[in-house]
């Protein structure tokens, strides 16, 4: 599970990336240029605390994300528009992206902010790079005369680009997007928009503009002060409780963040428990019994016999296992259940 930081040099990427890892990458202009940041994240769930404290386990383990943060190559001039060779292919690589808009005062910039152009011009940008991939393959399967369903469905995708919309809100069958499995089109990944504001205005609401936009696209949007997170992640403990509550928050603006980019990859947590360790598990909505035992090991899923399933809500409530099964609430499951948001599971296999 691999999200990409993108934006303009000097929207605040790598402090957005240094107060979601808890490092502290180099940030300013050229300062990390050509150079990649990677840290991957735990993604805050009271479910796993609460577990742990029922359980006191000798391991306690949350779900992960992996974050990156691409600086463009050198060369690539201080604040130009723009991006280069080296990024494209860098957001290729991963699942999911993020963009850091700048909305907070910069005097280095020339100073206002205009974070709506930054989204549009890199939403252009990422809809010209997939045209340019659509129209070359386009070029050779027509020079071949071959695969005419391939070329159909390219012809969608084309118009649908040179109508300047992403391909994320484009409508085409399964069968025609398994076709495109292989292409790794940039404005068909999720994209949360991260508006990087002035550290007065995190309590604010979004302005109707971004919000508009992010709606429109089909888009995630988070409000944040990277600047003021990135403090708050390199204070101790005990004092950040007071900050947040001083700036109007209830909690940093990191937790929502990486919450919002959880549920952007489609992604939930099942979740086991014992005295061993209390763990949550990231698998995709939607997966079954079977594939979330091969999440934990391939010989469970292969030795699958049945799911013993119990909703987190009733295990905290009724303490054990055994009163939950008392209480008729655990059940049985096999292969095929659909595994949901919460669940606690035991898995029964065979060695
Ligand atoms: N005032 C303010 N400055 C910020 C904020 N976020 C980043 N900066 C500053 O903007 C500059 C560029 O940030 P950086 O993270 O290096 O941007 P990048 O080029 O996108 O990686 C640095 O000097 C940061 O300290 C913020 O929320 N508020
Ligand atoms: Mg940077």
């Amino acid at each position: 599970m691999k999200i990409g930081l993108v934006g303009f040099p000097g929207s605040g990427k790598t402090t957005v990336f240094n107060a979601l890892t808890g490092l502290a990458a180099e940030t300013g202009y050229g300062a990390t240029r050509g150079k990649t940041n990677l840290g991957v994240v735990k993604v805050p769930d009271p479910r796993v605390d609460a577990l742990s404290d029922l359980f006191d386990p000798k391991k306690k383990t949350y779900a992960e994300i992996t974050f990156s943060d691409v600086a463009a190559a050198a060369g690539g001039g201080g604040s130009a528009r723009g991006l280069d060779r080296t990024v494209l292919s860098a957001m290729r690589e991963v699942e999911s992206l993020c963009q850091v808009a700048r909305a907070f005062v910069d005097p280095s910039e020339g100073g206002a902010a205009d974070p709506l152009r930054e989204v549009a011009d890199l939403d252009a940008e990422m809809i010209l790079s997939d045209l340019e991939l659509v129209e070359k393959r386009l070029d050779r399967l027509k020079k071949e005369k071959g695969k005419p369903r391939e070329i159909e469905a390219l012809t969608q995708l084309k118009a649908h680009l040179d109508g300047e919309k992403p391909l994320r809100s484009l409508e085409m069958s399964e069968d025609d997007w398994a076709i495109f499995s292989g292409y790794r089109f940039l404005t068909q990944k999720p994209l949360l928009i991260v508006l990087n504001v002035d550290e007065g205005k995190v309590a604010e609401p979004p302005p109707a503009a971004i919000a508009d936009h992010a709606h429109a696209r089909g888009l995630g949007l988070v409000v944040l002060s990277a600047k003021v997170e990135q403090d708050i992640a390199q204070m101790p403990p005990a004092d950040q409780k007071d900050f947040i509550g001083a700036l109007g928050l209830s909690e940093p603006a990191r937790d929502r963040f990486i919450r919002a980019a959880f549920a952007l990859l489609n992604l939930i947590s099942f979740l086991t428990a014992g005295p061993d360790e209390c763990r949550a598990w990231p698998i995709r909505r939607g997966s079954t019994a079977h594939r979330a035992a091969g999440k934990i090991h391939s010989d469970i899923e292969r030795g699958f016999i049945r799911a013993e399933v119990m909703r987190v809500e009733d295990l905290l409530a009724l303490k054990t296992e055994a009163k939950v099964r008392e209480q008729g609430k655990l059940r049985l499951e096999g292969k095929e259940y659909i595994v949901a948001d919460g669940d606690v599971i035991n898995f029964r296999f065979n060695v």
